[in-house]
């Protein structure tokens, strides 16, 4: 029994081994995985084994004389899926994703070179198959016996028990790993990049069948709504930055109550205050963004909608058809990028940029960054913007082009050289931090600017600032209060979720500045802009409005069904005047547009879980 029981196992036991070492090798020496420390180390040393024994596992149920052929099937098909990411890593620097494989242009043009990315190392992968296949053969079972129920239960449970394990330590790590997806590295990084595919099938099972329900009637009801809610933009604006570039910048993590704020008597955002004088500035206008973050933003800069409510949309629906502004403005003869100095896949940019219709994405791999030029998050913003500024005289004129910011992260890490203001004090680092932080990316932006008007690229281009989603989170209310003063109520806590936005046209607005109190949003940054260029809107499905508008009615909807109105705030159930905080005893009337609220996310939603943009291009 004894026996029996540790050949049935040590086959299993050494077909996972192998499996496990050959993963751990093939990251280490085919994937380019950062590790910053050991615990990292470990995490990614045992991520690979809670799935191999799940997966070995499953040759319990089979009687003995099928178990040893069904582990064998299952290390070759396994190694088949690490060869796989390999050739693919090796040419596009990236884990293998549905979407990819469904998305033909991308496999095409790896199809011609597979030839020439295999390595004849490569089937040294192999190699613990054959090793597997000699011991099957020396000890093959005509054994019609069946695993007992109690030992495959305890066998699974270890394997479940591994599984919480490294869940753990991932959570640890990396905070909501999974339902934020950040990045595909940090999946398998964490997760081990078998539970990876499964997790990347899962969202796209998900997709697949919500797609697969929708049809062109979905859509119909969606642009009656959007029709019958647009207002008439502001005729005397339109066209006043016509043909110029664009240069849209995403200030990370950037609120609104540091603008026109002092620390200790010394300004913290210099640049911005000076900047929003000399702009069509927004003060009330609010970030709308969800678990996706910063890519939530660019969702909605790039499409007027809304993100979605669960999970980042720049992750569970890339291959979408969206019409984005590159798409339009490729109609007006622009060309399009995005700056960003982090990984392409971050957020599955490069393929959510590939959707929108971007020509160039200038990743990390565009930007000379050192240890000494990098800080927390990596490149800094004022190397970051100067090597930007070149990039982008390489650009074909006029161009749409997106930069994103990133020294202003959490948790808010600067070298001791970039300090420039007093210390805070507050009870909370992360707030003490954030100030210095965002004095010294106000400076980058101040140099930003110095070195466009040297780049012969000021004078040309329309300038756009807007703070992509807090920075500062719930968790440090205390230390807030503090800095503000007052007790964060529910009605100070969305006020805190305005962030800065401003357009800036040299030689129009620094003569002629407007400064806009009504509530605006992330959503109508697309339809202001456009207006501002000339663009008409010939039935662009967008939620948002062109904040210039002279019968807009000013309604902000955030992802969670908040809003904000001319008159009202309405959130946590309960409703408070716009301008005084005063909470109204009646939330009736705050109720009603409750309702349009959530409508407005429901149409929403369904445009981008239906992929119902794809039948208005048919229509056109
Ligand atoms: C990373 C940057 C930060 O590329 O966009 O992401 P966030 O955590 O703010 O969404
Ligand atoms: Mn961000």
């Amino acid at each position: 029994m004894v026996n029996t029981s540790k050949s049935k196992y040590s086959f299993l036991l050494i077909a996972a081994a192998f499996m496990w070492l050959k993963t751990y090798i093939v990251y280490k020496t085919s994937f380019d995985i950062k590790i910053e420390n050991f615990g990292q180390e470990l995490i990614l040393l045992i991520n690979p084994i809670s799935f191999l024994l799940f997966f070995y596992g499953i040759g319990l149920f089979l009687k003995e004389k099928n178990r040893n052929r069904y582990i064998l099937g299952a290390s070759f098909v396994l190694t088949l899926i690490l060869l796989a990411n390999m050739i693919f890593y090796r040419f596009f620097n990236d884990f293998l994703t549905f979407p990819i494989l469904f998305q033909t242009n991308n496999m095409g043009e790896l199809g011609g070179s597979i030839s020439s990315l295999f390595q004849p190392a490569d089937l040294l992968l192999f190699v613990d198959i054959i090793i597997l296949a000699i011991l099957m053969r020396r000890s093959s079972s005509k054994s019609e016996q069946r695993t007992p129920k109690r030992e495959k239960k305890i066998y699974f449970l270890l394997s479940a028990a591994m599984l919480f394990l490294n869940l753990g330590f991932a959570e640890v790590a990396r905070p909501e790993l999974l339902t934020r997806s950040f990045d595909r590295e940090m999946l398998v990084k964490n997760l081990s990049l078998y539970n990876f595919h499964i997790y990347d099938g899962l969202i796209q099972s998900k997709t697949f069948a919500q797609r697969a329900m929708a049809d062109s009637n979905n859509l119909t009801e969606i642009e009656n709504f959007v029709k019958s809610s647009k207002k008439k933009p502001d005729d005397n604006l339109f066209g006043v930055a016509k043909n110029r570039n664009v240069i849209v910048v995403s200030l990370e993590s950037t609120q609104s109550f540091v603008m026109n704020r002092d620390l200790k008597g010394e300004e913290i955002t210099p640049t911005l205050n000076k900047l929003a004088k000399e702009s069509y500035n927004f003060e009330n206008f609010y970030h709308q963004t969800g678990q996706g973050k910063t890519s939530d933003a660019e969702f909605l800069v790039d499409n007027s909608l809304y993100p979605l409510g669960r999970g980042a949309v720049f992750f569970t629906n890339s291959d979408n058809k969206y019409t984005a502004t590159p798409e339009l403005l490729k109609q007006e003869g622009y060309s399009t990028a995005v700056f960003h100095a982090n990984n392409k896949s971050f957020w599955n940019r490069d393929l959510m940029y590939q959707s929108f219709g971007y020509d160039k994405f200038f990743d990390i791999n565009s930007y000379k960054a050192t240890p000494e030029s990098s800080v927390g998050w990596g490149l800094k913003d004022k190397e970051f913007f100067q090597q930007t500024a070149d990039l982008m005289k390489t650009m074909p004129q006029p161009f749409y082009s997106r930069a994103l910011t990133l020294t202003n992260h959490y948790p808010f890490d600067y070298k001791p050289e970039d300090k420039m203001l007093p210390d805070a004090g507050t009870s909370s680092k992360t707030v003490n931090n954030y100030f210095q932080t965002v004095r010294y990316e106000d400076e980058a932006v101040k140099e930003f600017i110095k070195k466009l008007k040297e780049n012969g690229l000021y004078d040309n281009s329309v300038i756009v600032f807007y703070g992509d989603h807090y920075g500062i989170s719930e968790n440090h209310n205390a230390a807030m209060e503090q800095v503000l003063g007052k007790k964060i109520t529910p009605y100070e806590n969305m006020q805190l979720q305005r962030v800065p936005f401003m357009i800036h046209i040299p030689g129009v607005t620094d003569k002629n500045p407007k400064n806009i109190e009504e509530p605006g949003g992330q959503i109508d940054i697309r339809p202001t802009l456009l207006h501002l260029l000339g663009v008409k809107d010939q039935n662009r499905i967008e939620f948002g409005h062109d904040l210039f508008s002279k019968n807009r009615f000013p309604f902000t909807v955030m992802r969670d069904g908040s809003y904000v109105s001319d008159k009202y705030i309405y959130t946590d159930g309960k409703c408070f005047d716009r301008k005084t905080g005063q909470q109204e005893k009646d939330p009736k009337q705050c109720e009603v547009y409750s309702e349009r609220a959530k409508q407005e996310l429901n149409y929403s939603d369904n445009i981008i879980n239906g992929d119902l943009l794809r039948f208005y291009n048919q229509k056109e």
